[in-house]
């Protein structure tokens, strides 16, 4: 069996980036992974661990991405892969994961009803559980971008702030994991959800792990109703900082189709929620409040991708958004 399933991605300098907030932007082009996005690291180690060649099948919860990797990762090890989708994902996806070779079943309105779905059949046909965010072998998966980056930076650079997207928290406690293990807890972590898929942010300000109460955001893939425990347990640490903000799905589809133009790489919206944190001027702003260092190191996006989007979906979207 291969080592692992994900690739050492590309580490670009974005130009176009570094020229809007007067430092140097690095890509960690995550969405350039077997599968479309980062899911595939933590994905991909959880499966090496959990799953045997006699497993039933792995069933796997999923906004979309998840479901892909898990979906990947079963076809490479020669097992059956289920994903339980929720019907806001799209047809495109549903398509994919297919094509993956996956059994794909639509359960419920939001991620969260899918996934009790997941649980049953793990009940019921005895199949090996992939969470999509919530399990320490996820995040230690996630992590390995971090020596990655350290690896193409060399031994003289350190980022100034890591730019992510979160769903229900899985990427950023990976990224945590790996500025630990890198030495970098005093690099900040901007961490960008849409207004409407916002669980984390929702936790931080209140204090304490909440459960929204719908997701009205079109960023399905950030569209869990509750963050996982430990996210949330990071924002409470001194270090490193995360600094939690949120963008609108206006703003995020305006970055992906920024990005589309400037570094030609199609990325879904709970991508474009991050990238919006270039592209909409927040990264100036959190400067001007004090929340970043002003002049800024050099800024780590991680471009986590996603295969919830085509030509099609994007112009959907566009007609949705404006109206
Ligand atoms: N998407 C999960 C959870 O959905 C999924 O099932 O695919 N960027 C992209 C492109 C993603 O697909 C996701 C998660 C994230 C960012 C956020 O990652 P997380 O969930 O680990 O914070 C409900």
């Amino acid at each position: 069996m291969a080592e692992h399933f994900h690739l050492n991605t590309p580490l670009l300098e974005s130009v176009g980036m570094s020229k809007r907030i007067g430092s140097t932007v690095y890509l960690k082009m995550e969405n350039s992974q077997p599968s479309g996005s980062f899911k595939i690291r933590g994905i991909g180690h959880l499966c090496q661990q959990l799953t045997t060649p006699q497993s039933k099948g792995v069933v796997c919860s999923s906004g979309g991405n998840a479901g892909m990797a898990a979906a990947y990762v079963a076809r490479k090890m020669g097992v059956p892969a289920t994903i339980v989708v929720p019907s806001s994902s799209p047809q495109l996806v549903v398509q994919r994961l297919k094509d993956q070779g996956a059994t794909v079943k639509i359960t419920g309105k939001v991620w969260d009803d899918a996934n009790a779905e997941a649980l049953r059949l793990v009940e019921t046909e005895g199949l090996t559980y992939v969470p999509p965010f919530d399990h320490p072998l996820l995040w230690q998966g996630h992590a390995s971008m971090i020596p990655e980056v350290a690896a193409s930076l060399g031994p003289c650079v350190k980022p100034g702030a890591v730019l992510v997207s979160v769903g229900g928290g899985g990427l950023l406690c990976g990224v945590v994991q790996g500025l630990k293990d890198a030495g970098w807890t005093d690099v900040p972590i901007v961490a960008m959800e849409t207004e409407g898929a916002d669980c984390f942010n929702a936790a931080v300000k209140a204090g304490k792990v909440v459960t929204l109460e719908d997701i009205t955001s079109e960023a399905k893939c950030l569209g869990a109703k509750t963050v996982c425990k430990k996210a949330f347990e990071y924002s409470q640490c001194s270090e490193p900082t995360i600094i939690s903000e949120l963008v609108t799905d206006q703003q995020a589809l305006q970055a992906v189709e920024t990005f589309l133009d400037e570094e030609r790489v199609l990325v879904e919206l709970a991508c474009g929620a991050a990238l919006a944190a270039v592209y909409s001027g927040l990264i100036h702003r959190l400067q001007e409040e004090g929340r970043l260092a002003t002049p800024l190191g050099p800024l780590l996006v991680i471009v986590c991708g996603g295969s919830s989007v085509d030509m099609k979906q994007l112009i959907n979207l566009k007609h949705k958004l404006q109206s």
